[in-house]
């Protein structure tokens, strides 16, 4: 074996994980399996009909235009077999709508749930030259007709962004294909497998299982979302398909693509500007993401195999005896009854409530798994008052649809329908009021049922209703998913309606950020599957999907010691931060692994809740106005996508973050974005690097290469920082043991911020001096739905006699920490003043109660040389 490939190759694991996923399932269940599979086969033929795409260019177009009119602040083209709508929704972003006029299709309610959907700003019509007509709505998007229904989107200069060609219909499907500049990086499209790019191939949205793994080549996946977006500086444009049919979408060649769908409506927003503004709108029309609780932002734990309440007692009990804090345990299938889905086994969790109770008083949630199948037993209560309540799907002939799942068959609330999420809100809620559980945890909800030799789903003409209009599975499949999370989201909001929920979802749709976090589901633990994951956390966010994250070490197989660690410091920086893995593996608690690997997992795990402010500040600004916490280099403006790549990403605006998916490598080579970045860790060079090179970056086994925007200041929670551990960064050493969380023995990571921290990254003028730097953060209970505060701070270049001023400026009424500690990176402090008053000075840092105005006095060039470990060339 070489060394640092995973313990177990994954072909291996692949194999393992199916003879462990059948020796689960008993014999029964698995007769049943391979009866299901075997209908399902029969069904092959006529199914894949339902889901064919006409290909491109065939079928009939819209015909010669006929009437243009204007109608309540839209404009309506009649061609003579389609009718084409135009609204502008925003003066940069537009909604069009075909509908055939013959056989007018009645289409599932829009996805579009968001505010800004139901807005509409009146267009100016202007004459065309080229076109029939030209429309704006006063802001940098406009488009020109064609007299055949060509559209072009054009930029407020005039210049052409894309040109979208007449759509054409056969049977009840659609296709449509545009052209655009070739050179810009084309995103979007939810979780899937390949680069961020999503030029150079062709995906499927249709929300499925892969099977319990899933690796660079995979496909489809578990989470897709029907949203394009074209980066290209100020003329980016987001392109946003309304429906919950399963699409193709064609990006092979460049320069063009290419959309198509078996059925549905053709409806889309195109928006146009800066990625940013972007998020913004798509977050608008679908709805914005929910504000998490700030325990979310901790560590979580979780393995498939958890099997008792003493052992889940036992891992908590191992956190504390490490002085290590973990916000939430996970309990997969195993904690069930029999794997009824909202209960827990009499024997093995015959007392959930006190065991949440307990780990609640440490600062712990436990998260239980929900899967939507209902197990069909008449001894069920659950399932006894679905069918009495006539909550679950049905057959065309209508009798209940049955899937075979871990309970073995198993019927499935329809939650396309509204009354059948408020039966389902209070069933949870019910649920959580009596076991005190924290969040929910929906897996299996694409919804997956379990085959062999055949797409492991429900048939196709499963009905589900939508206030009493029926449907069928292909059309409503691709938004289970999101209507079970609001379900749930529903019922933890009736359940507490002081606390935020929390919901994790496996698979998810247009929206789906609404009601639910998501993970990447079953990721292959290898090398490769580390890498992979970089880029599906980016492609998510950049869908709408603000918080995401993967399986740390990989789900399928045992990680080696290197993989496990560098997995966690990438998933240190991405909002879900959650250890899980495959039945049978081995455990993967931080005192499970050897020195030096257990001492750096530890100091990962703290280093995460260092980092807490700045992730809740994050989520607030995710909820706000839809812009992911991890973004990619070429954010904020867009420039140079396409050159600067997805192995890193920034946390936000100012820390740059460079994870290593190479077994051995203690180097990395990365693209620096634009602006001046300097090394984050102790030890690294004072001297900033310019963007738009192409730098060598140390990445010893313990750290990874972090680097901040020259001129920021980030706020870290330095109760939580670990001066001996891998994670320092300069002015640590100034800490004393009192200082420490978990010294004092103070786990419970809720706890209000003892010890904010300034840390000030000054950026530098020509001479060298440091020219100043500034910063905002935010705080709160963590927690429903009380005051807030905002924070800016400014701190002045250096003057000659060595002074700087760092101003601080408080907004709203929650109230600041207690005690902060002032670092500038870089520079050592002689004394302060805090409004007038003298502030106590470590080890050339502050710290003092909050403040107005800090005087730093005597700043002078700290002498400590750059470690060789960790300097950037
Ligand atoms: O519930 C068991 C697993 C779960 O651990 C995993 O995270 C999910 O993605 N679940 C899938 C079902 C079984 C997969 C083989």
């Amino acid at each position: 074996m070489e060394p640092g490939e995973p313990t177990r190759r994954p072909g291996g694991a692949r194999l393992r994980a199916t003879l462990r996923v059948l020796a689960e399932l008993g014999p029964s269940t698995a007769g049943w399996m391979v009866l299901g599979s075997l209908r399902q086969a029969l069904r092959a033929r006529a199914e894949a009909d339902r889901l064919a795409v006409p290909p491109p260019d065939s079928g009939q177009g819209p015909g010669a235009l006929e009437e243009l009119t204007e109608e309540a602040d839209a404009v309506v083209a009649r061609f003579a077999r389609a009718t084409l709508t135009l609204a502008f929704l925003a003066p940069d972003c537009l909604l069009l709508e075909w509908r055939r006029r013959a056989a007018p299709e009645d289409p599932p309610p829009s996805l579009l749930a968001g505010d800004r959907a139901r807005e509409r700003v009146t267009p100016t019509r202007h004459p065309s030259a080229e076109g029939v007509l030209e429309l704006d709505a006063g802001g940098p998007l406009r488009v020109r007709l064609g007299a055949d229904g060509t559209l072009v989107v054009l930029d407020g200069a005039g210049e052409v962004v894309r040109v979208d060609e007449p759509p054409c219909w056969r049977e009840a499907g659609w296709s449509a294909r545009w052209a655009c500049p070739p050179g810009a990086l084309v995103t979007g499209l939810g979780l899937q497998a390949g680069p961020l790019d999503r030029r150079g191939r062709r995906y499927r949205l249709w929300n499925l299982d892969p099977g319990g793994s899933w690796g660079p080549d995979a496909g489809p996946l578990y989470c897709n979302v029907p949203v394009l977006l074209a980066v290209d500086g100020a003329r980016s444009l987001l392109d946003v398909l309304d429906t919950s049919e399963a699409l193709e979408v064609d990006l092979r060649s460049p320069g063009s693509g290419w959309v198509g769908a078996p059925a549905g409506p053709l409806r889309r927003v195109l928006a146009l500007g800066r990625p940013p503004l972007l998020l913004e709108r798509l977050a608008e029309l679908t709805g914005p993401p929910a504000l998490p609780p700030r325990w979310a932002l901790g560590y979580q734990h979780s393995r498939w195999g958890f099997r008792s309440a003493a052992t889940v007692a036992g891992i908590r009990a191992g956190f504390a005896a490490c002085g290590l804090p973990i916000s939430a345990i996970h309990l997969d299938i195993d904690h069930l009854a029999g794997y009824r889905v909202l209960t827990a086994d009499p024997k093995r969790f015959g007392d959930l409530p006190g065991l949440v109770r307990g780990l609640a008083a440490l600062g712990t949630r436990v998260v239980t798994i929900v899967d939507p199948g209902v197990k069909v037993d008449r001894g069920f209560g659950l399932f006894r008052r679905g069918v009495a309540g006539d909550r679950f799907c049905r057959t065309p002939r209508g009798r209940l649809a049955i899937g075979v799942v871990w309970p073995g068959r198993a019927a499935f609330p329809d939650f396309a329908d509204p009354a059948v999420r408020d039966w389902w809100a209070e069933e949870v809620a019910a649920r959580l009021r009596t076991s005190g559980v924290g969040g929910l945890w929906h897996d299996m909800n694409e919804p997956t049922c379990l085959r062999v030799g055949a797409e492991p789903r429900l048939p196709l003409a499963t009905r589900h209703r939508i206030d009493g209009q029926v449907y069928d599975h292909a059309a409503l499949r691709n938004r289970y998913a999101n209507d079970m999370n609001e379900a749930g989201f529903r019922g933890s909001r009736l359940a507490r309606p002081e606390a935020r929920p929390f919901v994790l979802s496996r698979s998810g749709w247009l929206g789906g950020q609404r009601h639910a976090w998501h993970w990447t589901g079953d990721a292959e633990t290898s090398w490769a599957g580390l890498r992979q994951q970089v880029a599906a956390v980016l492609g998510l966010g950049l869908s709408g999907f603000p918080f995401t994250g993967s399986d740390v070490g990989g789900f399928t197989a045992d990680p080696d010691p290197e993989l496990y660690l560098r997995w966690l410091q990438f998933a240190v920086f991405v909002p879900l931060l959650r250890t899980h893995a495959m039945i049978g593996l081995r455990p993967r608690e931080p005192w499970r692994w050897p020195e030096p690997f257990r001492r750096a997992v530890a100091s990962w795990i703290r280093f995460r809740y260092r980092l807490l402010p700045l992730l809740l500040g994050l989520a607030h600004e995710a909820a706000e106005q839809g812009a992911p916490p991890v973004r990619p280099l070429w954010w904020p403006d867009g420039e140079a996508a396409a050159e600067l790549g997805d192995d890193a990403f920034l946390l936000g605006d100012d820390l740059l973050v460079a994870p290593v998916c190479t077994p051995g490598a203690r180097r990395r080579a990365l693209r620096l974005p634009a602006g001046r970045w300097v090394g984050a860790w102790a030890g690294s060079s004072p001297t900033a690097l310019a963007g738009r090179t192409v730098v060598q970056l140390g990445a010893p086994l313990e750290r990874l290469p972090l680097a901040v925007r020259a001129g920021r200041i980030l706020v870290l929670d330095d109760a939580w920082a670990d001066p001996q551990g891998a994670c320092q960064l300069e002015g640590d050493e100034a800490l004393g043991a009192e200082d420490r969380a978990w010294t004092r023995g103070t786990l419970d990571p809720a706890h209000v911020p003892g010890c904010w921290a300034l840390h000030c990254w000054p950026a530098e003028d020509p001479e060298g001096r440091a020219a100043g730097a500034e910063g905002q953060a935010l705080d709160e209970a963590g927690d429903g739905h009380g005051p807030v505060r905002l924070d800016h701070y400014r701190l002045a270049g250096v003057a000659e006699d060595g002074t700087a001023t760092l101003a601080w400026e408080r907004t709203g009424t929650f109230p600041p920490p207690a005690s902060v500690r002032v670092v500038v990176h870089g520079w050592a402090v002689e004394r302060a003043l805090a409004d007038g008053r003298p502030a106590a000075v470590e080890g050339g840092t502050v710290r003092c109660g909050p403040f107005d105005e800090l005087v730093l006095v005597g700043l002078r060039r700290r002498a400590a040389a750059p470690s060789p470990a960790y300097h950037l060339d």
